[in-house]
């Protein structure tokens, strides 16, 4: 364990030099098991205990962070961590710049963390966390951490449209995700199966095209107050919302809710089976640009951050010409409303824009057109679906989820490097991971965990920590050091036969 922790040192410190002083086995297991792994980690001696006197201390912009982690440690150890102004016994504190890094420190007398900006504040609470016993006596080994992340995104996709998700569940989700250091989080508006999302202009969208889900499940959507609710809870985690409408294909939903979007103007009936790929919204029809207009103008007011996710993915009801006019005239739309693209990566054979993200979702490292766009530009976020795809079923026996892109056990979603992942793509133009969740086959939230935990917490490791870091046998170890925090937080998981989970 020992030399264990030297050697991570010395391999992912670069020139500093790290004193091991005698730790406790206890103190090696907590920083060994931080998950996603830090960029450092020094242990030393004694450990901070949280008591009924202590106090947690929030300096210029740490106020929002603070309240967060006093309300996570209220509610497991039942003392009343006052915040305070002065010095305090935690003390968290924003030093100011751009980095989503953070300096962790555990002393006998004092936890301090600081970090250039809240979001990376944010980041060493979920360490702090880690560091925390599941139960009494609230320990904390004396120890050292300095982290940043690898990518800027670091994102999860839930699918909302074959299955409906209330804004609880997706909170719920939400809350998983912050745990894992998970920045972005993709929600998938619309599909043949559903339209999820009040649009004002367009309410039949919601209101009909809302009220089906796959197998003929009850339907739903967000009205866009609480949307906003989601975004914002979303936001107080440092989480991004990414919406997405998918376009073209992946419109039946929208189609059947208004005739005049239909190149016949007749209206289809709702879907709610499984198929994809045979719906278009209709290219050569202005009012088909009309609605994008007004669609896409009230998204991007909901929205805080700078992308808007248009899909793009398996328009093979749309010819390859109508796709390249739609795709880039979309493009333009969502420009003019002030943000940028995000598309599934059939988006290179139209023309991206400079800004414009691709995300991979086939499953072969060896892609020469998405390849040529990145090595042109195009930023790519990796999402290989026999990888990082994760409704697909973990092994035959998977009661839920598709094996269209194979079996992915929790080896394989961890065994990979986006860095390297992509032939040709220069490493600069790789701006992170993505997990998605589909769900034609998830119902609930108990479904929901089961296919994400614990390979999320896999893809996660990849979005954040270096790549000296990956090791398969010490991620089994940190990974299996999690389950007594589900268990805990009542988190349904698939424990794989590859893990040693705790008894
Ligand atoms: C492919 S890959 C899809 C989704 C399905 C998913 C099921 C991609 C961008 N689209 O429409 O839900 O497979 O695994």
């Amino acid at each position: 364990m020992r030399f264990r922790l030297v050697a991570a040192a010395l391999i992912t410190a670069g020139a500093s030099v790290f004193a091991v002083a005698t730790p406790t086995a206890a103190a090696g297991t907590a920083y060994t098991g931080i998950l996603p792994a830090p960029v450092s980690v020094r242990v030393e001696r004694g450990a901070f205990t949280i008591d009924r006197h202590t106090t947690i201390s929030a300096g210029p912009g740490a106020d929002g962070v603070a309240g967060y982690l006093a309300g996570l440690l209220r509610r497991s150890t039942g003392y009343p961590l006052p915040i305070v102004r002065g010095p305090g016994d935690i003390a968290l504190t924003v030093t100011g710049g751009s980095s989503e890094g953070y300096q962790l420190d555990v002393s006998s007398r004092a936890v301090t963390i600081s970090a250039e900006r809240a979001a990376g504040l944010f980041a060493g609470v979920q360490t702090l966390r880690q560091l925390v016993p599941v139960t009494r006596p609230w320990t904390v080994p004396a120890g050292h951490v300095s982290d940043a992340p690898r990518f800027g995104h670091r994102g999860a996709m839930l699918d909302v449209a074959r299955h409906f998700f209330t804004v609880a569940q997706v909170e719920r989700y939400i809350d998983q995700l912050a745990q894992y250091k998970i920045n972005v989080l993709h929600l998938h508006l619309a599909d043949d199966q559903g339209w999820r999302i009040m649009i004002n202009s367009w309410p039949r969208l919601a209101t009909y095209g809302g009220s089906t889900a796959v197998g003929g499940d009850p339907g739903g959507y967000y009205t866009q107050a609480q949307y906003r609710e989601i975004v914002a809870y979303a936001a107080s985690r440092y989480i991004t919302v990414v919406p997405e409408i998918d376009m073209p294909g992946h419109v039946n939903a929208a189609l059947a809710s208004y005739p005049e979007l239909n190149c016949d103007g007749v209206a289809p009936p709702l879907y709610t089976g499984t198929d994809v790929g045979f719906s278009s919204l209709c290219v050569g029809k202005e009012v088909t640009y009309r609605f994008l207009d007004d669609v896409i103008r009230e998204l991007a007011a909901l929205t805080l951050g700078p992308y808007l996710h248009i899909g793009g993915d398996e328009a093979h009801a749309t010819s390859q010409a109508d796709y390249v006019a739609f795709m880039n005239r979309v493009q333009g739309i969502v420009a003019a409303h002030g943000k940028r693209v995000l598309a599934w990566h059939q988006v290179v054979s139209a023309t991206p824009r400079p800004t414009t993200l691709a995300q991979y979702w086939d499953t072969t490292n060896d892609n020469p057109q998405v390849a040529a766009a990145a090595a042109n530009g195009t930023g790519v976020v990796l999402s290989p679906a026999n990888l990082a795809y994760l409704d697909m079923k973990y092994d035959p026996a998977t009661p839920l989820g598709q094996d269209w892109a194979g079996l992915v056990e929790v080896s394989d979603a961890y065994g990979w490097d986006p860095g390297t992942y992509l032939v040709g793509a220069p490493p600069a133009a790789i701006r992170g991971v993505e997990a998605p969740l589909w769900t034609e086959t998830i119902r609930t939230s108990a479904d929901i965990e089961y296919m994400a935990f614990p390979r999320l917490p896999a893809i996660a490791e990849l979005g954040w920590s270096p790549a000296a870091t990956h090791d398969w046998p010490a991620f089994r170890r940190r990974l299996a050091a999690q389950a007594p925090r589900w268990r805990a937080q009542g988190i349904n998981f698939y424990p794989s036969p590859q893990i040693p989970w705790p008894a």
